[in-house]
């Protein structure tokens, strides 16, 4: 009987005659293979000590160490962890005396700008009590010679024919001070981008609007303006607004957008500082029109370094290309590619997006240093 199969000649899977020689070579492989698992049990060994590692030299700790004359004392060891904390803590650190450092000053220009105002306003009081004063002294004067006898007022002609010279010239004065002098108590306040202080009238900006006839233009220069819906009726030539928005004054000009009218743009442009260029999101088969339009706009040198703000409007409209369709069906990246640009959703009849797009502009104005401190 085969002591493999437990049967007489059968011998499946191995053969009989080579019995000896075949159980020698499972146990060679079984002493390969048991050695393939003392290696990898010492590589799991090794791995699981280096994690052990890692986890100690992450969390620090009590080591031992010797000190000069060969004492041993246990030391706190910091471990990565405490490391970047401490790193994190030490930037910003440093980032609050910055911070703190930068808010000082800042203070301080607006504690002098108000000291100087404050000084100056003061001597304009004293002036208007000493002028008030003069003023009501020379009417006590005149009143007092009116009601002198002829021979007195005669005598006194030439100082009051003085005193009434005087009294012109010094309300001539007055009226010149006070056309040129607006008195204001405001403080408007701005920040550079590097946190410095800007105090001072509200800037200037030139914006023209541009875009296709329909498009909104109109209508976002009214409810910026107004901020109620009016009908707006078609632009024949421009209308022109002032919107004061924070520190800024943005002139804007909208242009009529018919295509007889685009060549006429250009009259418009010209020292402009930020175009905003309004399309009309739910008008998808107008979209071509209007990028054929902005790709002709940015090829004019004088608005290379025109800040661009893309209105996306009628975003209230069902159906309406989003900002990311609208991006891409005017290839926005390709051709605004080294400008400035941004393209804000809107809704110019609620008024939804208009002044997160000033504010881009408003952002932009700064970081390109326009209102910056000198
Ligand atoms: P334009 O100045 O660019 O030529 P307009 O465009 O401001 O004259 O607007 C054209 C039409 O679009 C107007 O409607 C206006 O009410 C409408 N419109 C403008 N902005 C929006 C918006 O955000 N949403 C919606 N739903 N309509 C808007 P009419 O009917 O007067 O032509
Ligand atoms: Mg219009």
């Amino acid at each position: 009987m085969c002591c493999v199969c437990k049967e007489y000649g059968k011998h499946q899977g191995h053969k009989h005659s080579v019995l000896e020689p075949e159980a020698n070579q499972i146990r060679a492989s079984i002493l390969d293979m048991a050695h393939c698992i003392r290696t990898f049990t010492e590589e799991i060994s090794d791995y699981s000590r280096k994690l052990v590692g890692i986890v100690q030299q992450i969390e620090g700790g009590e080591q031992i160490v010797e000190d000069g004359v060969g004492m041993a004392h246990t030391e706190h060891v910091p471990g990565t962890a405490e490391n970047a904390r401490s790193c994190v803590r030490a930037y910003f650190s440093d980032l609050h005396e910055t911070l703190c450092r930068q808010e000082e000053m800042a203070l301080s220009v607006v504690d002098a700008h108000v000291r100087e105002k404050l000084i100056w306003l003061r001597q304009q009081q004293e002036d208007m009590t000493i002028l008030l004063s003069q003023v009501s002294t020379a009417c006590l004067h005149c009143e007092k010679t009116l009601q002198q006898d002829d021979c007195r007022v005669v005598l006194a002609k030439q100082e009051i024919t003085r005193l009434l010279e005087t009294l012109q010239k010094q309300q001539q004065q007055f009226t010149e001070l006070a056309d040129h002098i607006q008195l204001d108590a405001s403080i408007p306040v701005t920040f550079t981008k590097d946190n410095r202080v800007h105090i001072g009238p509200k800037m200037e900006i030139r914006v023209v609007t541009l875009g296709l006839d329909g498009a909104g233009k109109t209508t976002i220069l009214f409810k910026l303006k107004q901020d109620e819906f009016m009908q707006p009726i078609p632009t024949i030539g421009f209308n022109v607004e002032t919107v004061e928005y924070k520190n800024l004054k943005f002139t804007i000009w909208d242009v009529g957008g018919k295509h007889k009218l685009r060549p006429l743009w250009k009259h418009y442009y010209l020292n402009t500082q930020a175009v905003v260029f309004v399309v009309d999101s739910s008008h998808r088969d107008r979209v071509s029109e209007a990028h054929s339009e902005l790709a002709k706009l940015l090829t004019e040198k004088e608005l290379r370094d025109a800040l661009l703000l893309i209105f996306a409007n009628k975003q209230d409209v069902a159906g309406a290309l989003s900002v990311e369709e609208i991006t891409e069906m005017l290839s926005l990246h390709k051709l605004c590619c080294g400008r400035s640009w941004y393209i804000q959703g809107c809704d110019a009849q609620s008024g939804m997006g208009l002044y997160e797009g000033l504010d881009w502009l408003s952002r932009q104005l700064v970081a390109a240093g326009v209102l910056d401190v000198a």
